[in-house]
């Protein structure tokens, strides 16, 4: 059980249509394939999303510090000693999904050795998901049809709308558009990406009053302090901290400083160990969570969902586990399907994750 390698392969693998948010946008999944190997010969697998707007890694940075810094940091570890492998690669600040792809991926090989499925190792609690879509920028007609396409074709029912534009009815009339378009039978949820002020958010909020919304997400930046906490403090719906809330001891203080109550699991940025910990600290201060999407690609969203359905409070929520469908192809030999809304865990060992190899060899770029 014990690692004896660790490789970080870039790929790129564009999208049919680029997603398009307030904090940037993606045309093509430039990502780091992540093996870690066993002196059993078992191979575990994960990926690391770069997105430099949110944790500010780049798909270079991530291959460097894999290679350079945390590759040997973990070599000769036993896959049983999860917590050492956690704790050596937090000497080093930052590199949220290439730390996090290294522990899914020793996760996934514990899996396969043990001939136990990650869920179960997790927490067993169910083998499937429900499915939110995330809706990216567009023309209001344009969101609607694709909104329907994805109800239609997958039964899914549940859709994030991005906002964060200016002037904020840009994005209100694209959610009474949703509303109007696909009736009371759909949950909508907003998300900003930081992208307004606190006021611009309240008056957003207020013009969208009548439309049913389950959450808001970081509507606006976390650091204007007062501002957020002004926000939050008024609306009646939870407001879910993501990407100003990556570690245990943000959530923490987000939470505790009245500027979240709700909080966003993405593993591609705190993989199964620490994803554990924050799933526990929300579930200690009754908080919502609601399973994320780092824009994955079909790994990632394996990833998601293996953790998401391993515990009752992260399973509870629809899990955003969809947008590969924008992509033009992926890496995984079985492709991940959504039926009737829902995603399932894979069954057998690890993540059941193959990848193939004739894909990688396609899309790899350090051929
Ligand atoms: C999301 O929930 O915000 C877009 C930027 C990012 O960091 O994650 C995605 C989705
Ligand atoms: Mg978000």
């Amino acid at each position: 059980m014990k690692i004896t390698q660790v490789e970080a392969i870039p790929f790129a693998i564009p999208y049919r249509k680029p997603l398009r948010f307030a904090s940037g946008e993606v045309h093509a999944a430039e990502h780091v394939l992540v093996r870690v190997h066993t002196d059993d010969g078992i191979v575990g697998v994960a990926e690391a999303p770069p997105r430099p707007f949110t944790y500010g890694e780049t798909q270079a940075g991530i291959v460097a510090v894999i290679d350079g810094v945390f590759a040997e940091q973990v070599v000769g570890l036993s896959l049983l000693a999860r917590e050492t492998v956690h704790a050596r690669l937090n000497r080093t600040v930052g590199n949220p999904t290439a730390k996090s792809a290294i522990d899914m991926a020793v996760w996934d090989a514990l899996g396969r050795t043990l001939d136990v499925s990650v869920t179960d190792l997790l927490g067993g609690y169910t083998d499937r998901m429900r499915v939110s879509h995330m809706l990216g920028f567009d023309e209001p007609a344009a969101m609607v049809a694709e909104a329907e396409r994805m109800r239609d074709t997958h039964g899914i029912t549940t859709f994030k709308v991005k906002v964060g534009r200016r002037p904020v009815s840009l994005d209100t009339a694209v959610v009474r558009a949703l509303r109007e378009g696909l009736g009371e039978d759909v949950d909508l949820y907003v998300d900003g990406n930081r992208g307004w002020t606190a006021a611009e958010s309240a008056q957003a909020m207020k013009e969208m009053a009548d439309l049913g919304l389950l959450f808001a997400e970081e509507l606006c930046p976390a650091d204007d302090v007062l501002g957020r906490r002004w926000l939050v403090s008024q609306l009646d719906v939870p407001f879910i901290a993501d990407e100003s809330a990556v570690t245990p001891a943000d959530v923490t203080r987000e939470v505790l400083g009245g500027s979240a109550t709700a909080v966003s699991i993405k593993t591609a940025r705190t993989g199964f160990t620490q994803s554990q910990r924050t799933h526990h600290l929300a579930e200690g201060l009754g908080l919502e969570v609601v399973m994320g999407n780092q824009v994955d690609g079909q790994l990632g969203s394996l990833c998601t969902v293996a953790f998401g359905a391993a515990h009752e409070l992260t399973s509870r929520r629809p899990g955003e586990l969809s947008n590969f469908l924008d992509m033009s192809d992926d890496l995984l030999a079985e492709p991940l399907r959504i039926t009737d809304g829902e995603l399932t865990v894979r069954p057998g060992a690890g993540l059941g994750a193959e990848i193939d190899p004739d894909k990688l060899q396609r899309y790899r770029l350090d051929r």
